[in-house]
Formats: C-alpha cells, sequence, structure tokens
C-alpha cells in the first residue's frame, strides 16, 4: 500500500481546522501553557467545561522545564503535594514539607493528563489583544507567534470565550494589555497592574494563591501573573503556589460557567 502526502496533508489540515473552529467560542480560554495554566485547563475540562489553552512557544510548560538553573528538579510543599499525587506524578521527600519532583515528568505529566481530560492546547499561537464589550473581557485576538516574530503585517483572528485567564506568568501580558488599551479600572489597589516584587518564597507562595482571581469582569488571573497584577514577591523554582493557583481559579470558574 503506498502512502499518499496529499492524503497526509488534507487530514492534518481538515482535522486543525475543525479543531481551531470549535475553540471560536469557549467557556474558558486561557493564555499560558506554564503550570498554572495547564493546571487550570485541567480541572476545568476534568468539569467537562468547554477551555482551550493558546501558548505562544512550540513546547508547554513555560518555566517549569528547567527547575532551577538548570537543574530540572522542582520543590512542592506540603499544601500542593496533592495534585500532584492526583496525577500521578512521583515525589521523594527531601525534608518535612518539602518534596522534590523531576520537572521533566511534571511538566509532562501535567499536559498529558490535562489533554487527555479535555483540554485543547494550540501551540505556537500568541494572544496580542482582547474582545471587550460593555467593559467585560469576552474573547482574545490571536496571532501566529511566527507573523509576531517576523514582525509581518498580518492581521490576527479573534476567539469568544465566556471568561479569559491570564497565566502568562512574569509579563502579565493580558492584564497589561487590559490596563494600557481599555481604561477599565482593575480590581487591584492603585486600579492599575501593581507590579512583582523581590524573591521572598514564603510571602510569595501565600500571596499567589490569595491573588488568583477576578481582575475586572469576565477576566480572572493564576500564576506569576497574579502577583505581577496585585503585587507580590516572585518565589524562584518552588511550584507549589503554581499549582494551587490554577485549581483556586478552575474552582472559582466553575461556579460561574
Ligand atoms: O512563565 P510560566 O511558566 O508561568 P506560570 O505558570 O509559572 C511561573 C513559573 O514557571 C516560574 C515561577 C515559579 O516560581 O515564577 O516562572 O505562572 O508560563 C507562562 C507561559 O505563557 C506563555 C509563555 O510562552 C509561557 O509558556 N505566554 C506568555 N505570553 C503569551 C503566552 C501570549 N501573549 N500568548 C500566548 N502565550
Amino acid at each position: 500500500m503506498g502512502l499518499d502526502e496529499i492524503k497526509i496533508s488534507r487530514a492534518i489540515i481538515e482535522s486543525y481546522t475543525e479543531k481551531l473552529v470549535k475553540a471560536l467560542d469557549v467557556d474558558v480560554a486561557i493564555v499560558g501553557g506554564g503550570p498554572a495554566g495547564m493546571v487550570c485547563g485541567y480541572y476545568l475540562a476534568k468539569a467537562g467545561k468547554r477551555v482551550v489553552l493558546f501558548e505562544r512557544k512550540l513546547s508547554i510548560g513555560g518555566g517549569m522545564w528547567g527547575g532551577g538553573i538548570m537543574f530540572n528538579e522542582i520543590v512542592v510543599q506540603e499544601s500542593a503535594k496533592k495534585i500532584l499525587d492526583e496525577l500521578e506524578i512521583k515525589t521523594r521527600q527531601y525534608e518535612k514539607g518539602y518534596y522534590l519532583s523531576d520537572s521533566i515528568e511534571t511538566v509532562s505529566t501535567i499536559c498529558s493528563k490535562a489533554v487527555k481530560a479535555g483540554l485543547t492546547i494550540f501551540n505556537l499561537l500568541s494572544a496580542e489583544d482582547v474582545m471587550i464589550r460593555d467593559k467585560r473581557v469576552c474573547g482574545l485576538v490571536l496571532n501566529w507567534t511566527a507573523v509576531e516574530m517576523a514582525n509581518l503585517h498580518v492581521d490576527p483572528i479573534t476567539m469568544r470565550a465566556k471568561f479569559v485567564v491570564d497565566a502568562t506568568g512574569h509579563p502579565a501580558e493580558v492584564a497589561r494589555i487590559i490596563e494600557k488599551k481599555s481604561g477599565i479600572l482593575l480590581k487591584t489597589k492603585s486600579g492599575k497592574l501593581m507590579g512583582e516584587q523581590s524573591m521572598w518564597a514564603e510571602i510569595g507562595e501565600e500571596t499567589i494563591v490569595k491573588n488568583s482571581k477576578e481582575v475586572c469582569a469576565g477576566f480572572y488571573v493564576c500564576g506569576m501573573c497574579a502577583n505581577a497584577v496585585f503585587g507580590g514577591p516572585r518565589m524562584g523554582p518552588i511550584f507549589g503556589g503554581m499549582l494551587l493557583s490554577g485549581e483556586k481559579v478552575a474552582k472559582k470558574l466553575l461556579k460561574k460557567t
């Protein structure tokens, strides 16, 4: 039996197009495929929600692959270990309250479980803007990362979502766009982005979960982005807060969708 290259191409184009068309109108759109965004997507998909995640890069996983300074181990504290257990990711106790896991196993397993639960992930697509109607965030404006990188003058496409989650990590990209373009007052102390503070693992891990919440109508933040928006320290290669933050936003959205 000969393999037909045209059939292979048609299969990919038809299947991807179907997936993309389905993604144009969903319950929740997540921007950023780091640990927080993926965990958020996992819990929403598991509960049967129509949820898509857009990741700029070729690979998902954000800042988790490299552990600390490229030593590919991550640390998770007691309160977050239950999420790694649920996902069947191996952990080892280092000292009381400090658990280690292999960052490669952790990223790949979270991604696998999320996709198997029903999360649709699009890599190589960047959110470059949002859609806002009646002061409510209600969708994303997307373009190929390759277009963005080559600085080509190509117009984007738009998708609609009941809720948008910014999980873009330190740069808080979607929140920044909303602040810059919409004039909407954010639910922070200043009404604007508060900015990330210097390293303090204990406070950072606490505040990141508190700060994972609604920023304005239709718009939530989780992961490092939450501390960049509401003002809180960074925390380095401890990842429990990221996981708990994704879970928290998913739980909040489950009550609303
Ligand atoms: O940075 P990232 O891993 O965010 P996170 O889930 O986790 C933070 C930790 O990795 C680490 C830390 C732990 O203490 O502080 O930094 O909060 O993942 C964010 C992902 O978002 C993608 C980016 O490529 C990365 O994979 N991203 C950023 N902006 C966009 C985007 C955008 N505009 N469109 C699509 N993806």
